[in-house]
């Protein structure tokens, strides 16, 4: 597998970044180095990086060769509302989960069902460094280094039989331990789906880690999904439930604004928001002089997923 001396493209990139730009902050002060670099958090307590499992992997396909964003600015600028609504809240929020022991519920129209503890549903699977474009439906975005393996050969191993036309997911809904889920931000527990064409792509992604390391639990420890040519929001974090289904499931985001948000949530630049063009996105950590950057239709995935949708109206199907 991977030799211990083995360098990512990411550790000569940015993590050598992050270190330089940490030495930065440390001299110049925190306010002047934010404004700066345009990062954010950088002086928040939580759990550093080193006390963060090393992940074993492998390089995996599909890799954009983009510079990564900074450590800082993927487990710092977070949306998870269980943790609070504000960016830098999960980082806050999050420290103490705990995500051992976590159990997955898989369900519905398949062969396997049955409750799988995190050994069982990871075990199996090669873990893959994975460089994936990252784009908000609020209009920005990152390049993030995920670890993780392909859904669909997950999703093989609880055998979905002939009706299994989609698959839903669900995050563990328990308000002692996530204290958003006290407001009625979202109907909780949060919800999405995907058709099984999508959860069987192989650029879809159960992400178990980051940087090479297990995941931070602001970003959905200890498993969540990443569907790299859809907005951001489609990748459920911290999953307890699989279920196999014959009819579309309904997501969180179209439960709470259906005329906002759909089922698909597909990147597109041609498809505006009702309240904000969706055709340009500002990439976090670049410099704030930085202008808005052009969004790619499917998140520049088009080649390897544009077939998925053939026939389909995105403009209806948003
Ligand atoms: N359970 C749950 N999953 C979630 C969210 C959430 O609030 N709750 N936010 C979504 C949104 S809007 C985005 S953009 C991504 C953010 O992932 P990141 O914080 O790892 O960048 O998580 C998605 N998954
Ligand atoms: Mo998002």
């Amino acid at each position: 597998m991977k030799p211990d001396n083995r360098i990512r493209s990411w550790e000569i990139t940015s993590e050598a970044n992050f270190v330089s730009r940490r030495r930065f902050i440390r001299d110049a002060g925190l306010a002047v180095g934010a404004a700066l670099t345009g990062a954010t958090a950088l002086a928040l307590p939580g759990r550093a990086s080193a006390s963060l499992r090393d992940l074993e992997t492998v390089p995996g396909p599909f890799s954009t060769d983009e510079t990564p964003n900074s450590w800082e600015d993927v487990t710092t600028y977070n949306n998870f509302y269980e943790f609070g609504t504000g960016k830098e809240d999960p980082y806050r929020n999050a420290q103490e989960f705990v995500t051992e022991p976590w159990t997955v519920k898989v369900g519905g129209e398949c062969d396997k069902p049955g409750k799988y503890d995190y050994a069982d549903i990871v075990g199996p699977h090669a873990l893959e460094d994975r460089v994936y474009r990252h784009r908000c439906v609020e209009a920005w975005s990152m390049v993030v280094p995920w670890v993780g393996f392909p859904l669909g050969d997950l999703l093989k191993r609880f055998e979905p039989n002939s009706k299994a036309k989609y698959v839903r997911f669900k995050t563990l809904f328990d308000p002692d331990r996530m204290p958003g889920q006290r407001r009625a931000v979202l109907r909780w527990p949060y919800v999405e789906g995907l058709t099984m064409a999508e959860a069987m792509h192989p650029l879809t992604l159960m992400v178990v880690g980051v940087y090479g390391k297990e995941l931070p639990n602001q970003n959905g420890a200890p498993l969540r999904l990443v569907i790299p040519w859809k907005y951001g929001f489609k990748g459920i974090k911290s999953i307890v439930e699989i279920e196999f289904t014959s009819r579309q499931p309904k997501n969180s985001w179209a439960l709470a604004t259906p005329r906002e948000y759909g089922f698909y949530a597909n990147v597109n630049p041609e498809v505006d928001h009702p309240r904000w063009s969706q055709a340009r996105e500002r990439r976090i950590g670049a410099s704030v002089f930085a202008e808005k950057q052009p969004t790619l239709m499917f998140n520049g995935y088009a080649e390897q997923v544009a077939s998925l949708y053939a026939g389909l109206d995105l403009r209806k199907n948003y």
